[in-house]
């Protein structure tokens, strides 16, 4: 059969334009159905654009959405529909609203999906087999009198089950060549429980984890690419896991640069004592960790309580500390806006990124994501003021907050992103930057770029805007790992901070961001203040456009 899988891009810009990077849900899926002989091709916008063309003419179109790109994946799916090609759609937002996706697909996966779809191709021509198939929401009954229906839900996959499964085939996404990373999961699941992600309802707490010598051999197949991202929501759950997974890099020679996501207190030996795990962290930088990226969330112990986050503001400053120590740079990730954060509490967090000298952070909004205890708890509470997914980005403020208005939180949130990416301090830090370093920048670009024999290409590249990245990632792959590793610390935080102060600028000029800023705006009490001006606010969104 043949079989075409998208993964759309959401509308708009947004903080995460420059990551290049799939999930790994369609090439899973697609490894498991190219296995049992079907034709799979995978887009995923973000790396290259659709060809309708072969789309069109395929016999099942399946679409992997989150809640920011669901509408564009329901518009994409409601024309072939209507062109009479069957569509699925699987992802952690159709999965909690399984009813809302089949008024625009023909099959909706909830939850894990590599086994429901095999079954479901199986079944394409027998729909009485539909019926047995968890996990499965269609529509049945004869013509012009189908009904939904939700058959039971699919437990998530055993340990074993897990550990059988097959490495995503990436080679099967169009453009895949463009990746800024190899991405590459070693667990499902997250034993924590905070309030408003939604990784525990679709993957649960019972975290499976993958053989190391499976990912060490996945790593093997990924050595052209240099860079890997682990995609696991928290990469160090099981300690000793981790360090044979490193050491098992550092035996078999596999030199890359690494990142991944890790909780503050992976830091600690023994966290009680403050105790640093000097040996996690060696292992950490020998085996090329260049970034982690930390769920701080916020520097606000009560919003910390709130989020049911089980970390202490101290373990956050802790962490800073010792990776900076390792060389290894933090990416603070921080959620705005709980019933414990006012503007002035925003405005700390931001200080305190500044202050503990974080290199690169996200400042993202509180949003309700559907399936998240604190989705049941906005709805519960009538706090949702939209229902438009394409806003549930991070980006946007779409619930009522307690001590703000939302528009306050909106402009806050926005404030503390410009102020950390101010043009200034990432100029500064660049300067700081090339002076400490001027001897290694001369001997690398004397050998590596002036007698580099791709120098035109390289040059022409860096000239044109739309193949900058092509060209960048061109030069990266000729240098060995020690000099690309010193040539990131140097030039990466500095090149992320323009990027974001750049990004920033023109998301608030675009015109989705200044509706919905309008929007806000009009949910705003018109009471002016008692010296008889607008509401602060007012005069603020004048110097935000
Ligand atoms: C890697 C990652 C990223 C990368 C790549 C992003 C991308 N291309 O979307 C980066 C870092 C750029 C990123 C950014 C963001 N991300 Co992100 N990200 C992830 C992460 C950690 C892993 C994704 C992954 O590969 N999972 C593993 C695969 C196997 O799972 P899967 O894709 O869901 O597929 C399985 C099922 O869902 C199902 N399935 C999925 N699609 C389909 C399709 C069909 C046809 C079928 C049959 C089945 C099926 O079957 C698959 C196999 O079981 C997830 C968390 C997670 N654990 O999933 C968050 C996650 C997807 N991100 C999330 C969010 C909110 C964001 C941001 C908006 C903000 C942020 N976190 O900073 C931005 C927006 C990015 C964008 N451009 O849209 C949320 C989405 C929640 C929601 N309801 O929308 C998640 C779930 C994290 C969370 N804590 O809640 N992200």
């Amino acid at each position: 059969m043949k079989i075409r899988l998208i993964e759309p891009r959401p509308a708009g810009l947004s903080m995460f334009d420059s990551a290049l990077l799939p999930r790994l849900g369609l090439p899973l899926i697609g490894r498991v159905l190219t296995r049992e002989g079907h034709d799979v091709r995978i887009y995923v916008e973000n790396l290259a654009p659709i060809d309708w063309g072969d789309v069109l003419s395929a016999d099942l179109v399946g679409f992997s959405a989150t809640s920011a790109t669901a509408p564009v994946a329901y518009a994409l799916a409601a024309s072939l529909r209507r062109a009479a090609i069957p569509t699925v759609i699987g992802g952690v937002h159709v999965t909690f609203l399984a009813d809302e996706a089949l008024d625009h697909c023909d099959y909706v996966v909830r939850g894990e999906g590599q086994q429901t779809i095999l079954e479901l191709v199986a079944a394409l021509n027998d729909p009485a087999r539909l019926e047995q198939i968890a996990g499965l929401s269609y529509w049945d009954g004869p013509a012009g009198r189908c009904l939904k229906r939700h058959n039971p839900d699919r437990p998530a996959c055993s340990p074993e089950e897990f550990a059988a499964l097959p490495a995503p085939d990436l080679s099967l996404i169009v453009g895949s060549e463009r990746m800024t990373s190899a991405p590459v999961m070693t667990q499902w699941g997250c034993p924590f429980n905070c309030n408003f992600c939604s990784v525990i309802q679709m993957f649960g707490r019972n975290v499976r984890a993958r053989p190391v010598e499976d990912i060490l051999d996945e790593l093997e197949t990924q050595r052209d690419r240099g860079n890997v991202f682990f995609y696991d929501d928290n990469f160090v759950i099981d300690k000793p896991r981790t360090m044979r997974l490193l050491r098992g890099m550092r035996e078999r020679d596999l030199r890359f640069i690494w990142s991944a996501q890790v909780r503050a207190e992976i830091v600690y030996a023994d966290k009680r004592t403050g105790e640093i795990d000097h040996e996690l962290l060696g292992l950490m930088r020998e085996t090329g960790c260049s970034t982690v990226y930390c769920g701080f969330e916020s520097a606000n112990p009560e919003t910390l309580k709130l989020y049911r986050k089980q970390q202490d503001v101290e373990s956050i400053r802790a962490s800073i500390r010792a990776f900076h120590e390792y060389g290894i740079m933090v990416h603070g990730m921080f959620v705005l806006g709980s019933d414990a954060d006012d503007k002035a509490g925003i405005s700390q967090t931001a200080e305190f990124a500044i202050e503990n000298e974080i290199d690169t952070v996200q400042f993202l909004i509180l949003t309700p994501c559907p399936g998240t205890a604190f989705y049941d708890q906005m709805a519960a509470e009538g706090r949702i003021l939209t229902q438009d997914w394409a806003l549930y980005d991070g980006h946007h403020c779409v619930i009522q907050p307690t001590l703000m208005d939302p528009y306050e939180l909106q402009f806050s949130a926005h404030k503390a992103m410009a102020r950390f990416y101010s043009a200034r301090r990432a100029w500064r830090r660049l300067a700081t930057s090339l002076i400490r370093n001027l001897p290694f920048l001369l001997r690398l670009a004397w050998r590596d770029v002036v007698l580099n024999r791709q120098f035109p290409r390289l040059a022409r590249g860096l000239l044109d805007r739309s193949r900058q990245l092509d060209a960048v990632r061109m030069f990266k792959q000729r240098l060995n790992r020690e000099k690309r590793r010193r040539l990131e610390s140097l030039v990466m935080v500095p090149a992320l901070r323009l990027y974001g102060h750049r990004q920033i600028r023109r998301w608030a000029d675009q015109a989705r961001s200044r509706a919905h800023i309008e929007f806000l705006k009009r949910l705003m009490p018109r009471v002016p203040g008692r010296s008889g001006k607008p509401p602060v606010c007012d005069r603020a969104v004048k110097s935000l456009s």
